[in-house]
């Protein structure tokens, strides 16, 4: 008696069965489901108000400068108006931005900073 599902009988015409066409073997790579995120710099404004060595210490303290790198970036920022303290994601930019703006705010320096996407 014939059976339908004879696992050992020929494939239909329209069947490639294993080879060129099936699909046997084949692995579909599924795009990752974590995308990087995107990054923000901490930007510092210079004026002309509040000591250079408030900055030196704050671009230590904040964003983990060293003393040489905390001196080069608050003399660029004193120079040429604006400057790159760091980047970090979202959450951490704002964070810093915060925590400048307080600690200027508590010790009267019309410091500024802010946020910008890279
Ligand atoms: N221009 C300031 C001064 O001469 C120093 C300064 C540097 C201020 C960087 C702000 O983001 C700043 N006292």
């Amino acid at each position: 008696m014939p059976d339908e599902n004879d696992n050992n009988r020929p494939p239909d015409n329209d069947d490639p069965g294993v080879g060129p066409g099936s699909d046997v073997g084949v692995v579909t790579k599924t795009a990752p489901k974590t995308k990087r995120p995107s990054l923000y710099k901490v930007l510092l404004l210079n004026d002309d108000y509040t000591p250079q060595e408030f900055v030196v210490w704050l671009l230590q303290a904040i964003f983990k400068k060293d003393p040489e790198d905390a001196v080069r970036i608050m003399l660029h920022v004193h120079q040429s108006g604006v400057g790159v303290c760091g980047v970090y994601t979202y959450e951490i930019a704002e964070t810093k931005v915060a925590q400048v703006m307080e600690l200027a705010r508590r010790n009267q320096h019309p410091l500024q900073c802010t946020m910008e996407r890279e």
